[in-house]
């Protein structure tokens, strides 16, 4: 069987700098991605032959960022019954607002699950498709445990800095 991968599609270069941050933490969990730039408006068939190939090819998630009227992640669902994820791009005139709820607001039936808009929320892509190949991997279950436990001592070393420069002054 073939490995499983995370499939990071994006409908532009200029989404590329944001979508940088899933690409990153997929890099940083060793989790395999393939990544696209596809658009849903500009180029409909090429997206479409990709979801459907990648799906075949042991694609196990989608992650899909895009900006403005952004349909991308919607029309990646409608091709898969592969998880995907949306990831609201801003900059517009509407600072992604435009994108949120174009990317969230499915009808029912073919769901996106859409994280927050900009760079937090292509990183929580790059965590949430692990977590999903982690159901399936104990090994990256146990890279993002690691994770969890070294973003909470991050946490609570800034408190102690914190507590020590309030006791100093
Ligand atoms: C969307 O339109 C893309 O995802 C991008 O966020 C936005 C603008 O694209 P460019 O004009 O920068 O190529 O389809």
């Amino acid at each position: 069987m073939a490995t499983s991968f995370v499939a990071v599609l994006m409908g532009s270069d200029s989404d590329l700098p944001v979508m940088q941050g899933t690409l990153d933490i997929l890099k940083k969990l060793e989790v395999a991605f393939e990544v696209r730039i596809t658009s849903a408006h500009r180029t409909p068939e090429q997206t479409r032959e990709y979801v459907i190939d990648a799906d075949a090819r042991g694609c196990a998630a989608f992650v899909a960022g895009a900006g403005m009227a952004a349909h991308l992640a919607g029309a990646v669902a409608a091709n898969t019954l592969k998880p995907v994820i949306g990831v609201p791009i801003g900059g517009s005139s509407l600072q992604g607002l435009d994108a949120l709820l174009s990317t969230v607001q499915m009808p029912a039936g073919i769901p996106v699950a859409t994280v927050a808009i900009g760079n937090a929320g292509a990183k929580n892509a790059g965590y949430l498709a692990a977590q999903i190949l982690a159901t399936a991997d104990s090994d990256l279950a146990a890279r993002l445990k690691d994770e969890r436990s070294a973003g909470a001592a991050a946490v609570q070393e800034k408190n102690n800095k914190l507590q020590e420069t309030l006791a100093e002054g």
